[in-house]
């Protein structure tokens, strides 16, 4: 056998051999390449021919045709026996990276009322929680709200049974705290709250951070000071706060507390409607009547006690227009925080 047919054969066997041992596309598309592809063995042989004496050009020319044919037709055969889409699973490529589920993070409601919680923790607060289901006495009787007394209607309230409703506020976990332990009391009671509420600032179900600080010879400095301290680590150094005189009926006395507006500082702009301020929580020296529902002595101790609004406290630190945002689960707003 001549020499170019002898090559001629070999390619041909090594290209049979390479098929019968592929078992992907990537690989029978590399063994096409390699002899039958403008570069490949089987055609460069074939270009060759050429250069051969006229006399032996023929037979090798068929040679080389019915290789290629050989070669391609085995190539076929080999493409059609992998596992397509419709006959069997498709062909598992083990090289390739891992698809990673994807990460969810903590809701942005959550991760401010532990920011909240974590400045108080800083200032000696420990952490109290009470039910949301309440009974009418917590919520409202300890609380001293009279029965039928007009104040009741300040908090639309969700019954769910006789004397029983979902709580209106956490102060309920004042009374739960102070029943349990004597004084002195340092507390921040985080949770859900439940009001028949529905518009861009408020929100039938909402949560708030309650304080509570019941020792010796608390006053309202102290009130003013923790606020204070709270402001400047909550949203930034230096935040003003002030205290507007208000009413709670388990306050006395009460105050709206305020913050110096997040957006202009204090010089008066569209979110703080002109004021320079913005309202932040409710507050107020705890009222003596209070004490004697759990036995604490009036004589002895004395306390101040907040109720921050998580969510308000959140619409004001990020900017945040419509409180409905913090509840429709929209993942596009809920992704930026
Ligand atoms: C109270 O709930 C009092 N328990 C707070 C308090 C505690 C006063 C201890 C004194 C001593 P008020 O109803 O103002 O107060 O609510 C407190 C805060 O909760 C408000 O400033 C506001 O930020 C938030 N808030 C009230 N209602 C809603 C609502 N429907 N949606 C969202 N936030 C609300």
């Amino acid at each position: 056998m001549s020499d170019v047919l002898q090559k001629i054969e070999d390619a041909k066997r090594d290209a049979l051999e390479a098929l019968a041992g592929a078992c992907d596309l990537g690989v029978l598309e590399k063994v096409r390449i390699e002899f039958l592809g403008t570069r490949g063995r089987l055609t460069e042989l074939a270009r060759s021919l050429g250069s051969l004496p006229p006399a032996e050009r023929p037979a090798a020319g068929q040679a080389a045709n019915r290789a290629k044919a050989e070669v391609a037709g085995a190539h076929k055969a080999a493409l059609g026996s992998l596992p397509s889409k419709k006959t069997g699973p498709p062909a598992l490529d083990v090289t390739l990276p891992g698809r990673a589920p994807g990460r969810g993070h903590e809701h942005v409601v959550g991760r401010t009322m532990d920011e909240i919680c974590q400045c108080f923790a800083k200032l000696g607060f420990s952490i109290a929680l009470g039910p949301e289901v309440e009974t009418d006495y917590y919520n409202f009787e300890a609380l001293n709200f009279p029965a039928d007394h007009p104040a009741r209607d300040m908090q639309d309230t969700l019954f769910v049974g006789d004397k029983l409703l979902l709580r209106t506020h956490t102060s309920p976990v004042q009374i739960r705290t102070m029943e349990k332990n004597r004084p002195p009391v340092w507390i921040v009671a985080p949770g859900k709250t439940y009001r028949r509420d529905d518009d861009v600032t408020h929100s039938p179900m909402f949560c708030q951070v309650e304080g509570l600080a019941v020792d010796k010879g608390i006053t309202m400095a102290d009130l003013k000071g923790v606020l204070t301290a709270f402001a400047a680590d909550f949203f930034s150094p230096g935040t003003k706060i002030r205290l507007r005189p208000s009413f709670f009926p388990f306050t006395e006395p009460s105050a709206e507390v305020d913050i110096a507006c997040v957006l202009c500082g204090g010089r008066g702009c569209r979110l703080c409607k002109e004021t320079g301020w913005l309202e932040l929580l409710g507050s107020g020296m705890v009222d003596p009547a209070l004490y004697g529902f759990v036995g604490y002595d009036p004589s002895e101790v004395s306390g101040f006690a907040f109720g921050i609004g998580v969510d308000r406290a959140a619409m004001l630190k990020y900017g945040i227009s419509n409180i409905r945002h913090l509840y429709e689960g929209d993942l596009r707003f809920l992704r930026q925080f």
